[in-house]
């Protein structure tokens, strides 16, 4: 069959990323024998255009949709992404009366509320590259397609389910041939990384989390000399920036160990980063083969650096690990970005002020800290059991695709928006939502990678904000 498969994601900020899931999947299909056309919407002017143009000239069999973000997870400035997706649907509709296929990590987390505001699509939960094919299979022999795993869809009003089993799994890392599907120059020139995962699976049961939704509370692992060997043939293709989307890199630890030792034995010229590590399963021994691995950046996502806010969160760590990553970080030469989440389950003013006085003492002048505000509250996670219980949310299920947040009731949001203020305005490497949504941010990739200034580029906070500020800018 023709696949026309569209890669829907067009947020620019804090920086584009390239489509590593539609990838995937177009690359699944074609070795399944069907002929695939990737169109990527992010970089394009006139989406709707460029849609009903690839349909005349394709003449797709079927229409797949890859669909990441739900919004932007910003409490302050929310943005939502999903109306961009009904008017896609609705080109789509206008012109061909194809099957349309969805999937991406949007619909592992909210299947049934996606499916209903887009109406007539089927779903497609959990490995693209396993269950894709099998789906195309069927709708090529007009046969039944609603016994199949991970396949979602409406029926009569109702929403089916079949749960999916991860038989089939390849241990083998993929390496998409990106600069056959994408845009790599454009992307390059926005400082974009070259997205590679060495494991499906979160095996946390963070609170508030939707990463054991979209895949799978077990992880499965792929095969480190496949890492190196995928890096390696990146790099020779010139994809030298490589950024490791794992849920959690180092948990289990072994394995990040074993995937470092793999790439210090291959010899190639890549620059990688990885920003969702976990301050548990973090000692010398890791950011050393880290550093001989050529890792130029890491981040580590802590939230809180405050016991009660961490047991709130159920972050599986303690404010102890948190002050032990900090010794480790400050033996070793690799640039770190610190992730804090304010306003979950616990905060209370001390707890911030305890947090704000970590990252002050902490954080070298080098590294940064992000500053994130309120927690995104999904639809199925004990977050949502804990707002309802204090009364904070009485919206039912259905209506949770639009986003809602939590914050603590014993902080104050303006107290907390001033607290977080001062200590940004004293420290120069400390950033919050504003920073990384901000309008100029595109510009300012621009110029950094004419500059020759290479990922990670929140290496450069510090100095991006003081020029900012020169020029009169409140960031
Ligand atoms: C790593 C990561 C990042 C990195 C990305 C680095 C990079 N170079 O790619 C960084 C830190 C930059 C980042 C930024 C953001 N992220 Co992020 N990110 C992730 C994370 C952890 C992994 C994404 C990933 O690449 N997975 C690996 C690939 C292989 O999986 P995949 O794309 O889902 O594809 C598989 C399936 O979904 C499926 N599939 C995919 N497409 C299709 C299509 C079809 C037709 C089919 C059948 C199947 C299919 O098959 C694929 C292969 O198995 C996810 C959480 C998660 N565990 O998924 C969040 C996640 C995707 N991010 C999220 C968000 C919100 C953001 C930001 C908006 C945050 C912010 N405010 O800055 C930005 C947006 C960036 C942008 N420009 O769009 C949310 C999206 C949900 C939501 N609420 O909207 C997620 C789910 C986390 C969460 N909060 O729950 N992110």
């Amino acid at each position: 069959m023709k696949i026309l498969l569209i890669s829907t994601n067009r947020n620019n900020l804090p920086m584009p990323v390239m489509p590593i899931g539609a990838c995937i999947v177009a690359q699944a299909a074609e070795q399944a024998g069907h002929t695939v056309f990737l169109l990527d919407l992010m970089f394009t002017r006139d989406p709707p255009a460029d849609i009903q143009a690839a349909l005349a000239r394709w003449q797709p069999d079927v229409v797949a949709l890859s669909v990441r973000n739900i919004d932007n997870v910003d409490m302050r400035n929310p943005l939502f992404f999903l109306d961009g997706l009904q008017s896609i649907v609705q080109t789509i509709r206008s012109r061909s009366g194809v099957p349309i296929i969805l999937g991406g990590a949007a619909l592992g987390i909210m299947p049934e509320q996606i499916l209903r505001l887009v109406q007539d699509c089927i779903a497609v939960i959990g490995d693209g590259e396993l269950l894709f094919p099998q789906l195309l299979d069927r709708i090529s022999r007009k046969e039944r397609f609603e016994d199949l795993p991970g396949i979602a869809w409406i029926e009569k009003g109702d929403f089916r389910l079949n749960s999916f089993l991860s038989a089939g799994f390849s241990t083998i890392c993929p390496a998409p041939d990106y600069h056959r599907w994408l845009n790599i120059p454009t992307y390059r020139s926005r400082m974009a990384t070259v997205p590679i995962q060495t494991k499906t699976g979160c095996q946390y049961n963070c609170v508030y989390c939707t990463y054991p939704k979209i895949e799978g509370n077990s992880c499965r692992l792929k095969d480190p000399a496949s890492i190196a060997d995928a890096v390696l043939r990146f790099a020779t293709a010139g994809l030298r920036d490589i950024e490791i989307v794992d849920s959690v890199f180092n948990a289990p630890r072994e394995h990040a160990m074993e995937v470092c030792a793999a790439l210090s034995r291959v010899r190639h010229s890549a620059r990688l980063q990885c920003l969702e590590m976990n301050p548990r399963d973090f000692d010398d021994a890791l950011v050393t083969a880290m550093e001989q691995a050529g890792f130029v950046g890491m981040g580590i996502t802590l939230e809180s650096a405050s016991d009660p806010v961490l047991q709130g969160l159920r972050k599986g760590f303690t404010s102890r690990d948190v002050h032990n990553a900090a010794a480790v970080v400050a033996r070793h030469r690799i640039p770190c970005a610190w992730v804090f989440l304010f306003g979950g389950p616990g905060e209370t003013p001390e707890t911030v002020r305890e947090t704000l006085q970590f990252a002050k003492r902490h954080i070298r002048p080098k590294d940064v800290a992000f500053f994130n505000v309120g927690v995104r509250i999904y639809p199925g996670t004990e977050l949502e059991t804990i707002a309802r219980t204090q009364g904070l949310l009485s919206l039912p299920a259905e209506e949770m695709l639009a986003p809602l947040f939590y914050l603590s009731p014993e902080v104050d949001a303006e107290w907390l928006d001033r607290e977080l203020k001062g200590a940004m305005d004293s420290q120069m490497n400390f950033i919050n939502m504003v920073a990384m949504g901000h309008s100029l941010l595109p510009a300012i990739h621009r110029i950094s990678h004419a500059l020759g200034l290479r990922p990670p580029l929140w290496r450069h906070t510090g100095i991006i904000r003081r020029v900012l500020r020169l020029a009169g800018m409140d960031v």
